[in-house]
């Protein structure tokens, strides 16, 4: 215990501008409040001009980039615009077509344009200094490329701050074969954060103080809140930790509603965008997240929203009620609305300091009310990597913990989700659970997914005389689990009774589990987490020692959503691809690679170094390889990697999803494979606007 532990500079910050950006937060929060009490407006949408998006379709485009002034909050700012719109025009193109994207910089400065998530030659990705020199100003640059896959895109700017202040659109692609998603109408919903300061003079902040935007840090009622919760000397622990490591509990984001206004279409949350629709009419939603710091959670509240597409591309559809988008990733939702009703698109940000709205109706007169937003999250020990989910509880002494005789009859562990477990090294040696009932204990739900439980050791674990009948495994999903390594040698299961037991559908799949630590395709990486030595130093401030996987995992802020509000929340063990896996090679090399930061000093890095002095990650052309990330920081990250496509490893090896951008949630690891299918020179990065800087790598394929 540290007796340094002050409660003070926790709800006192001495800097005066910070107070005053205090109070204009609290006058925020209390006129949120009122919206939230009331019904929208009647007449707010009607009055208020609100904007759908404006499309250009065809093959040839001729886009301007300006400044403009734009007011969203009562002030004017400056904008930087693609033909005077922000967003910048909808985009609709027709796969197979070649398309000819004509774009003049009237900026006075570089500008560029990168087809986010879009298959194309290296020269034509917009990168200044990877794929071209940037457009210089005054000058027209011309794109041209052959359109070859279809679904819900972006694009913006990849110069300076230029997609924080406006430069940003959809980009839309119609199939040439028939879609398999069936619908009647189609509305593309961009959402994003807009800011009237600067966005150098918010980078600037945050290099001063890194948590100059978070104003939520817990305060002393909470903590005596916490003390009557969890008792004095686990709310002390708890807190001096957080105080040793300098962050804050409820640090969920960089930069906050204090700053941002979120906007649905452009439109500010006063104003709200609108959509119509007719009897009968199964409606497509493409949400498109162009925020530059804003990861949502959108949930439309009293319809279920079918998930047809992930990044572009189609996925077997899944029913969810809500879902957590990162900054670039984009999602296809189906939802089958009821005439005469209207109902709420609501996105809210994952840090809970704002939101912004849709009204979605037959009849425009109708507004849906918009629901309050949730509690708002706060970060615990398992966010840092270190895993107490009852599993690996450092330093605890379990050995002698005597279950002789425990009644576990009836036991229920069907919320016990190990999905994510990370089980190697788990000891069990001397847990003795001899002459226990388990007969009746339901691992119905114990899901396992595509644990790793090599080096589980469960030698001396007698088991002697238990009686396990009854033990119902049915839907104990084992997938391929890598259970090399598990050591049942010495597991003396004695005269248990285990007659009855049921291992029929449980499916371990023996010829799929693998010995070397490469892993079967599908099921991610089964190698150990390594810290090489750049990730030691003051650029480094946390190490995941036990990173779980993220695959599982709704995230921060969403866990509980399904017990407390019944809410089925999207995760991406849940997204499977459409489309046969198209390259079933095995993966023949694996990179881990380290998300890492000093929050403190706002630096962001990979494996600690930072991307100016990072040599180019190679692959070779024509490879299959796995990309494990893990994720060292407390931040959620959306990893974007140019090019080529992000085959997320979700469980299932004959439908592995493409992704472009994979969110790696915080004490998180998470895999995907990739095809080297595309020579030249290739951004990778974090799409966190502010993150950029640092947490880059240059992908060389030849
Ligand atoms: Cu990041």
């Amino acid at each position: 215990m540290k007796s340094q532990y002050m409660i003070k500079p926790m709800i006192q910050k001495p800097n005066s501008e910070l107070n005053n950006s205090r109070r204009r937060f609290v006058f925020g929060a209390s006129a949120m409040l009122a919206l939230m009490s009331i019904p929208f407006p009647k007449n707010a949408f009607a009055n208020a001009l609100s904007q759908s998006l404006s499309q250009l379709s065809g093959k040839v485009f001729d886009l301007s980039i300006d400044y403009k002034m734009v007011n969203f909050t009562g002030k004017s700012a400056r904008a930087t615009v693609v033909n005077q719109l922000l967003p910048a025009p909808l985009l609709r193109w027709k796969e197979g077509e070649t398309v000819t994207l004509r774009v003049k910089n009237n900026l006075d400065h570089d500008s560029s344009i990168h087809w986010h998530g879009i298959i194309l030659p290296t020269e034509m990705d917009g990168v200044p200094g990877f794929s071209f020199d940037g457009i210089k100003p005054g000058e027209t640059f011309e794109y041209q490329f052959t359109v070859q896959q279809s679904g819900t895109y972006w694009y913006h700017s990849h110069s300076g701050y230029q997609e924080q202040t406006g430069l940003f659109g959809a980009i839309v692609i119609d199939p040439a074969t028939p879609d398999p998603v069936i619908y009647d109408r189609d509305y593309v919903i961009m959402l994003s954060d807009w800011s009237d300061e600067a966005p150098e003079n918010i980078y600037a902040k945050l290099k001063k103080q890194a948590d100059y935007y978070n104003y939520r840090e817990r305060t002393v009622m909470d903590f005596f809140s916490d003390v009557n919760k969890n008792g004095l000397a686990n709310t002390w622990n708890a807190r001096s930790m957080w105080n040793n490591a300098r962050m804050s509990d409820t640090d969920i984001s960089d930069v906050t509603g204090s700053t941002y206004t979120y906007l649905m279409n452009g439109n500010p949350p006063q104003q709200g965008w609108q959509g119509l629709f007719e009897q009968g009419e199964k409606v497509r939603l493409r949400f498109i997240n162009s925020s530059a710091m804003t990861i949502f959670d959108v949930r439309i509240p009293g319809l279920k929203m079918s998930v047809v597409a992930s990044d572009g591309q189609n996925i077997q559809p899944v029913s969810v009620d809500e879902f957590r988008i990162g900054v670039a990733e984009t999602y296809d939702v189906v939802i089958e609305p009821e005439v005469d009703n209207a109902y709420c698109i609501f996105a809210q940000s994952i840090d809970r300091t704002g939101f912004t709205v849709g009204n979605l109706t037959s009849d425009a007169s109708l507004h849906a009310p918009i629901p309050p937003m949730d509690p708002r999250p706060v970060l615990g020990h398992s966010d840092m990597g270190m895993d107490m989910n009852g599993m690996d509880m450092n330093g605890m002494d379990m050995n002698g913990m005597d279950m002789n005789g425990m009644d576990m009859n009836g036991m229920d562990h069907s919320k016990m989700d190990m999905g994510a477990g990370e089980m190697s090294g788990m000891d069990h040696s001397k847990m003795a659970m001899g002459g226990s009932d388990m007969s009746g204990m339901d691992h119905s739900k114990m899901a396992m997914g595509a644990d790793d439980m090599s080096g589980m050791d469960h030698s001396k674990m007698p088991m002697g005389g238990g009686d396990m009948s009854g033990m119902d495994h049915s839907k104990m999903a084992m997938g391929a689990g890598d259970m090399s390594g598990m050591d049942h040698s010495k597991m003396d299961m004695g005269a248990g009774d285990m007659s009855g037991m049921d291992h029929s559908k449980m499916a371990m799949d023996a010829a799929k589990a693998t010995v070397s630590g490469l892993g079967l395709a599908g099921f991610g990486s089964n190698n150990e987490i390594k810290h090489i030595d750049t990730e030691f130093g003051p650029q480094v401030d946390m190490r995941a020692d036990a990173p779980k996987s993220g695959l599982h995992d709704p995230g921060i802020g969403l866990r509980d959503h399904q017990q407390q509000f019944n809410r089925k929340v999207l995760t991406y063990g849940d997204i499977k691809g459409l489309h046969p896996t198209y390259d079933t090679r095995q993966p023949s090399r694996e990179i881990q690679l380290h998300l890492t930061g000093n929050m403190n000093r706002y630096m962001w890095s990979v494996n600690g170094v930072k991307f100016m002095d990072a040599a180019p990650l190679e692959f070779e052309y024509g490879e299959r390889l796995r990309i494990t990330l893990v994720n060292d920081t407390m931040m959620t990250h959306p990893m974007h990697l140019h090019g080529m496509w992000s085959e997320l490893e979700t469980g299932d090896p004959d439908f592995i999803p493409r992704k472009h951008t994979v969110l790696v949630q915080p004490g998180s690891k998470i895999s995907y494979l990739v095809t080297a299918d595309a020579k030249g020179q290739w951004a990778y990065h974090c799409h966190l606007l502010f993150h950029m800087p640092g947490m880059f790598r240059k992908v060389v394929v030849k």
